[in-house]
């Protein structure tokens, strides 16, 4: 049944780095769907492995640099995946970035410069990305993007991104709004933590893990496997009513009080 749900249908995927990325996740699920992939990567560091990776899920798979933070990177990207495909269904943005120095002690330090650059990748590249390539969803389409609780409840360490992710949800809400109207929805996935690049080195990460596990409704912490489940719901047409989202992929750890 899940074979068929994408296929064909044209989803780029942004954000993977190695195969613990829940971008990588998410792609692998898709590609089970059914969907023909494409993918970005940050910088020359990431080529040859992306590449690899990309390769062995899928021949022949797109493949295009695409640093977040600059214009011209995303304005290429566009015009190269538009003489790839003729049209694009889906978009997964799966990328967040902050200075290390931010993401520990008290928020009340965030630095100017700090608190823009994480706002800048974290939250305007799903405005910047979506602005270029909406003329794409020729056929309308479904873009999802990853956000963490820590965006609506204080979470130790997590800083500036907490209010990066608030930023880039809001963002999520005004960009369904606009994009309704042409058959585009617009949602957020809110994971809970998974041991990637990106979670690694957060100060007492281990104890957050054990603490939260025992806290979750469904007793376990779960995995960007299952995170994939939902993001292949938003991105098929079994989720066609719904817009402008933040679904929670995270054993239901958000309902809890205390
Ligand atoms: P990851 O480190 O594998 O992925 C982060 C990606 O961001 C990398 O591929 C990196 O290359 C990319 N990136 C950073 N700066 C960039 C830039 N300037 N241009 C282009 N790409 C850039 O980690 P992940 O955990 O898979 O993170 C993916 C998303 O999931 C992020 O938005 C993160 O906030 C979110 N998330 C993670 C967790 C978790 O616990 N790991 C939980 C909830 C949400
Ligand atoms: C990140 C920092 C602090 C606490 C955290 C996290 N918790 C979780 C994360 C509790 C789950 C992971 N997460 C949800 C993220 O969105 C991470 C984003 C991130 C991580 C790094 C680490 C390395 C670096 N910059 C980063 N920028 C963003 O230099």
């Amino acid at each position: 049944m899940a074979e068929q749900l994408l296929e064909g249908k044209n989803v780029l995927v942004m954000g993977v780095a190695n195969k613990r990325s829940i971008a990588w996740a998410i792609a692998v699920f898709l590609k089970k769907a059914g969907a023909n992939l494409a993918f970005t990567y940050q910088s020359e560091r990431f080529k040859d492995k992306v590449g690899r990776m990309a390769e062995g899920l899928e021949p022949g798979a797109p493949l295009f640099p695409c640093d977040v933070g600059i214009d011209a990177e995303i304005d290429a990207l566009a015009d190269a995946l538009g003489k790839k495909w003729t049209k694009l269904d889906g978009l997964v943005h799966s990328l967040a970035f902050a200075k290390k120095e931010e993401l520990s002690g008290m928020f009340a330090e965030t630095s100017r410069e700090g608190f823009l650059l994480a706002q800048e990748i974290s939250a305007y590249s799903l405005v910047a990305v979506t602005k270029r390539l909406y003329p794409m969803f020729s056929e309308g389409g479904s873009i999802i993007t990853l956000t963490f609780l820590g965006s609506q409840r204080v979470v130790p360490n997590y800083n500036v991104m907490g209010v990066a992710k608030a930023s880039l949800e809001a963002s999520v809400r005004y960009l369904a709004n606009d994009l309704g109207p042409l058959g585009i929805r617009v949602n957020a996935l809110s994971a809970g933590p998974i041991r990637t690049v990106s979670a690694k080195g957060v100060s007492d990460f281990n104890k957050m893990l054990d603490g939260m596990e025992e806290k979750n409704p469904l007793r376990r912490l779960v995995p960007a496997e299952e995170v994939a489940g939902s993001a292949l719901f938003l991105l098929s047409d079994l989720s066609t009513a719904v817009t402008g989202n933040i679904l929670y992929a995270d054993g239901g750890y958000h309902i809890m009080g205390v």
